[in-house]
């Protein structure tokens, strides 16, 4: 029988690809029972990123991000689990490295981050986002509602 699985989106952004953490992600990531169904390695440029992180145009932090965003390549992956959205939030941990490290010691922000900008993961925020992210990096792909045998994926 079919689960409820979905998809989510996950970065590794540059300073976790420079900073040589990805096969300690990606064991974390396995670990944790959610399969890579894609991944890709990209360098974005302004304009993807600043399409990217849309939503946060107007934020005072915004050139940063993006200045951050496009300092290296990002390996961006299609996590596949239940829950998948939700958890691999609750594993990145918060927004804040800093803070993760003392609320969140076991996350993965905490293991690779360094500040509020430069937290080295990425994680969709919501099913809407996933599908929207999955999207921007892979083309459109099945839902990840009720994906099943018949997932392509
Ligand atoms: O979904 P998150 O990545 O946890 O956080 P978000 O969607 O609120 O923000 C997106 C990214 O923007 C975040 O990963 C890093 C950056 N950012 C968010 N808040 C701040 C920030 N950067 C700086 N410098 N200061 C902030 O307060």
């Amino acid at each position: 029988g079919s689960t409820e699985e979905e998809k989510t989106l996950a970065m590794i952004k540059p300073d976790g690809v420079l900073g040589n953490y990805t096969e300690r992600i990606k064991m974390v990531i396995v670990e944790s029972g959610f399969s890579i169904i894609r991944e890709t390695i990209t360098q974005l440029d302004e304009h993807r990123a600043s399409n990217f992180y849309v939503e946060h145009s107007s934020k005072s932090f915004f050139s940063g991000l993006i200045k951050y965003m496009t300092s290296g390549p990002v390996l961006v992956m299609i996590l596949k689990k239940e829950n998948a959205v939700a958890d691999w939030r609750t594993l990145i941990g918060p927004t804040d490295a800093q803070k993760a490290k003392i609320t969140h010691p076991h996350s993965i922000r905490a293991m690779c981050g360094l500040d509020s900008e430069k937290n080295c993961v990425h994680g969709s925020d919501s099913l809407e986002s996933a599908q929207r992210e999955i999207s921007f990096f892979f083309g459109e792909i099945s839902s990840g509602d009720a994906v099943g045998e018949h997932d392509e994926l």
